[in-house]
């Protein structure tokens, strides 16, 4: 008989415990777990190398928990998984109503476009509003505010903490902006996000603060000074909150997405 693979005999050897079933989502541990979106339904959702900016999206592919869109009029290579239950999908119209760009799909021109009469010459579907988790759940409101200040991660450089700006809040989601940067940094995260922190965090820390683009006191940069010139406020450091303990310990064992060969597990 070969010799075959199997997780309690690599446990042993490895000598290493399985991460418990009771610290994933339902969605996780189940591979019968569906999600309601069909191939071909349209919607609008962010673009992960630039998370700031909702698209065009058609539904390309489904594995479990798992789509993968595609920007339409744009080459496949861009296309990416994500979640069915993520708060960057949004049913046709978010944008339009929530006041945010919407990148149109290649070709289309700048006030020519409209959801219902794109769908119907491409014989597409929408995607119903119903299967958007982050829709039909409600949230506590979370303490912030547009236009309040904090000390915020680069996504493109992740080494630097930098002065940011909240640009918009919708649901416990936060759009942040670097001050004195373009919107290319702009980012949309969860108010729980590990990678935005209140005023003085990088002081108490010993970390380094990077200052606003061309900041003219950025040698002695202070948050007082800075916030009384801009006329802003600082997000409240109540509004953070810390996440619960995930139980997760470094060591444990699971199967997981290879994310550049996404249908690898
Ligand atoms: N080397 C990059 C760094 C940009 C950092 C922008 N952050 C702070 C928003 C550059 O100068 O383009």
């Amino acid at each position: 008989k070969k010799w075959a693979w199997s997780w309690p005999a690599y446990l042993e050897e490895e000598k290493a415990i399985a991460s418990p079933v009771k610290l994933f989502k339902e969605h996780q541990s189940f591979p019968q777990s569906r999600n309601g979106f069909k191939v071909g339904m349209k919607l609008e959702g962010l673009d992960p190398c630039r998370p700031s900016l909702f698209c065009v999206l058609s539904v390309a592919e489904i594995q479990g928990y798992r789509v993968r869109l595609h920007f339409d009029g744009y080459l496949e290579c861009y296309d990416f998984w994500a979640n069915a239950d993520s708060w960057d999908l949004k049913p046709a119209g978010w944008c339009e109503k929530n006041g945010h760009k919407l990148l149109l799909p290649k070709g289309c021109k700048e006030g020519e476009f409209n959801w219902s009469m794109y769908v119907k010459n491409c014989r597409g579907q929408l995607a119903p509003k119903h299967l958007f988790k982050s829709l039909n759940t409600s949230v506590t409101p979370s303490g912030f505010r547009a236009g309040m200040k904090l000390e915020a991660v680069d996504r493109k450089n992740p080494s630097l903490i930098c002065v940011a700006t909240i640009a918009a809040v919708v649901d416990n989601r936060l759009l942040i902006h670097f001050d004195n940067w373009d919107d290319t940094y702009d980012y949309w995260c969860d108010a729980s996000s590990p990678y935005i922190h209140p005023v003085g965090y990088c002081e108490e820390a010993e970390l380094t603060l990077t200052t606003p683009a061309e900041y003219k006191h950025a040698k002695s940069f202070s948050w007082e000074k800075y916030l009384e010139e801009t006329g802003t406020q600082a997000a409240p450091a109540r509004a953070f909150k810390p996440r619960p303990p995930h139980g997760f310990q470094i060591g444990m064992k699971l199967e997981a997405v290879d994310k550049r060969n996404p249908m690898l597990i």
